[in-house]
């Protein structure tokens, strides 16, 4: 028997898994029932602490989640966990290799663990987590991780959802401090230098300082470095305290209320570009004629500019002229 949205909702805020999980899939399937659910969980969300982890594939993510979300689970903390790897499906070895690490939470209701995979584009992706972040807040967990692979501008986009970002970096591999992405440097408000058992873990440390320290400052804050060994544990409840230190930080209504502000803003922009495209979809404008209309514009039979308006009028949204 199919249930109503609003005793869904409330199996969900109770953190029952097997209707939170039915959600996620809804969400990541874009099916109406998933966001007829949001709208009603909606109001009973803001109350989580997203942060997103972020970094080169290998350089211990998957190990620093799993080890943080323990560490907050120690505090009685409830945890959700989300793992976006755009570039594995769901049966792929990476996130397997995840599932299987995580075992070691499986039987523990405080926590909730899901891999997301792409089902289309990664701007889909990107919002499929956000709205699974939400989920996870109206479920009522405390901290929302969410691991990514940040490596093209579609990631750092899911990282932006996040109250802290911290980005994984590596000691060795050749990748020289002056190498990062400028991307990633921008959007760390925590490094983690994991692998420090490994060699020339000091000397990256010492680079990286030397360049965080000419770094402009954000809102006052400097990005620390944390050094981790995330297989042995060590450095997490450090990486913990710098987190909150950085939730302290910007924890002023008016710094919280602004980058709430700023991620709604974008977030209606996407919302309202996938609505146009599905109302243009729905009005039968398919990739044939799409194909078509590109072909008469190449053609110079038409030009771009009368070809958009003459599918915004096909789907009843322009002035047709
Ligand atoms: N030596 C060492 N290996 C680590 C450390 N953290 C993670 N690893 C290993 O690095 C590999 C990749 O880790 P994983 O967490 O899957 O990385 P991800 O791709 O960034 O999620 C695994 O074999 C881990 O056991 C660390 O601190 N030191
Ligand atoms: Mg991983």
């Amino acid at each position: 028997m199919p249930i109503t949205t609003e005793s869904w909702a409330e199996q969900v805020r109770a953190g029952e898994v097997r209707a939170i999980s039915r959600a996620v899939t809804a969400i990541e399937n874009r099916e109406p029932e998933g966001e007829k659910l949001l709208r009603e969980l909606f109001p009973h969300t803001g109350k989580a602490y997203r942060v997103g982890v972020t970094g080169a594939p290998g350089t211990g993510k998957s190990t620093l989640v799993d080890k943080l979300a323990a560490h907050y689970r120690g505090q009685k903390k409830t945890v959700g966990i989300i793992a976006v790897d755009p570039s594995s499906p769901f049966t792929g070895g990476a996130i397997l290799g995840d599932r299987v690490r995580m075992q070691g939470h499986a039987t523990d209701a405080g926590i909730f663990i899901r891999s997301m995979a792409t089902r289309g584009s990664l701007g889909g992706l990107a919002q499929a987590t956000s709205d699974t972040a939400l989920l996870l807040d109206a479920a009522g967990k405390e901290f929302v991780l969410v691991e990514t692979v940040g490596v093209g501008q579609g990631e750092i986009e899911i990282v932006r959802l996040a109250d802290c970002t911290l980005v994984v970096l590596v000691p060795g591999m050749g990748d020289d401090v002056q190498n990062l992405k400028a991307g990633l440097m921008e959007i760390a408000d925590i490094f983690v230098l994991n692998k420090c058992d490994r060699e020339g873990a000091d000397r990256f440390e010492e680079q990286l300082r030397a360049i965080l320290a000419i770094a402009p400052e954000r809102g006052g804050w400097h990005p620390p470095v944390v050094r981790t060994i995330a297989t042995e544990n060590r450095g997490i409840s450090e990486l913990a305290r710098e987190i909150e230190r950085f939730r302290q930080h910007t924890s002023g209504p008016e710094n919280r209320r602004a980058r709430e502000i700023e991620l709604w803003k974008q977030r209606l922009v996407e919302l309202l570009e996938q609505r146009l495209i599905e109302r243009v979809t729905r009005a039968g404008i398919d990739e044939a004629a799409l194909a078509s209309l590109a072909e008469r514009i190449a053609n110079r039979e038409t030009d771009p500019y009368s070809a958009v308006n003459e599918i915004l009028a096909k789907a009843g949204i322009g002035e047709s002229k």
